[in-house]
């Protein structure tokens, strides 16, 4: 297991490469080129100059998130074809800096969805937070608009600008595409690129949907073990795999994280992991907790065993985390809170590993 934390390159971050090299165990960051518009090839120079100033801090960049896909493919238009190659190019380019594992997403239009970016807890510190009645009773432009006012001036991963600029046209397009046409749409991308993620030997791992169920009545589909595993058997390479984000998958209760865990990293379909807990407040209600067990609904000792148990040997990176100590930025991504959330895990790792001895 290697211990990763995402960094936003490009001036997009106020957190510095050498405040994340101090963090305990860090072997490297999870990046991308956040101004690079989706669909287009990011050129090798860029790339080349993003490892050497990550390098500079004796930190690896072995995980891409994300590179997002373009919506024609998505969606199963004619152009699709240009944006898959466009892809593979990103993927070339890529594997020639070291990267190995590409976190991407499938999810229509809209990416994860909060209804509060910055709830206070009564430590003093905030978080983000879900209300399912909030997000039935908003649509979706109002939803982008409220995320906007509250992001604090930061381009929030998933809520990029010109996702949002076309977002009732392109969510119209999608009203005409049934589950298993999407199905179909995800296919024809796997079959399309795997043989150069073999190629190019870069792991491809998509991220599960946030939350795990429709909203805005637009089809989710990685969403559960049974989904996963549908989308695991369209393309059996080792390298069609999947990024487990725990608070993701987790946010239905009725999925069992550590047994899908075990199940699919057991069978190294896991490239990539991402760890953090949720305190429930009622059914689809919650909030982002601090990391540790009892803060939240989730047995983090369970989840990280489950990893150790499968010989885990992918990346894992904290997730989101609270704002603490009077931190500001980008919501999700301070440095404190994510920082104590990597040294728990491992710390987690450290025990179980001794202990298994
Ligand atoms: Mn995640």
């Amino acid at each position: 297991m290697k211990m990763v934390f995402r960094w936003f390159a490009g001036g997009y971050d106020k957190i510095t490469l050498e405040q994340i090299r101090q963090i305990p165990g860090m072997s490297g960051v999870v990046t991308s080129l956040l101004d690079i518009p989706v669909g287009e090839v990011w050129p090798l120079e860029r790339l080349e100059a993003l490892k050497k100033e990550i390098e500079n801090y004796g930190l690896e960049v072995e995980v891409i998130e994300s590179v997002n896909i373009h919506e024609d493919i998505k969606l199963g238009e004619k152009t699709r074809d240009k944006y898959i190659e466009a892809y593979i190019e990103t993927m070339k380019n890529l594997s020639q800096i070291g990267v190995k594992v590409i976190c991407y997403n499938f999810m229509p239009v809209l990416d994860w969805a909060r209804s509060e970016l910055a709830r206070p807890l009564s430590d003093g510190s905030n978080t983000m937070a879900y209300k399912h009645e909030h997000i039935l009773n908003i649509d979706p432009q109002n939803l982008a608009n409220e995320v906007g006012k509250q992001s604090g001036g930061f381009e929030l991963p998933g809520w990029e600008p010109d996702r949002l600029k076309e977002m009732s046209i392109t969510i119209d397009k999608y009203r005409s595409i049934s589950e298993d046409q999407y199905w179909k749409n995800i296919k024809y991308f796997l079959d399309s690129v795997i043989p150069y993620a073999e190629k190019y030997d870069i792991k491809l791992a998509i991220h599960p949907d946030d939350p795990p169920w429709p909203i805005f009545n637009l089809v989710r589909v990685i969403t559960s073990r049974d989904n996963i595993r549908k989308f695991l058997d369209l393309n059996k390479s080792p390298y069609n795999g999947v990024t487990l984000c725990t608070g993701s998958l987790g946010a239905n209760k009725n999925n069992d994280i550590p047994a899908i865990i075990r199940e699919f990293s057991g069978e190294g379909r896991v490239h990539f992991a991402h760890i953090r807990n949720l305190k429930f407040e009622s059914n689809k209600d919650f909030y982002e907790s601090a990391h540790l067990s009892r803060c939240g609904s989730f047995d983090m000792f369970e989840i990280v065993k489950a990893f150790y148990d499968t010989d885990f040997t992918g990346y894992i990176r904290p997730d989101h985390g609270r704002m603490i100590w009077g931190e500001t930025g980008r919501a999700g991504y301070g440095l404190y809170d994510r920082a104590m959330g990597a040294t728990y895990i491992h710390g987690l790792w450290e025990a179980i590993d001794k202990m298994s001895r």
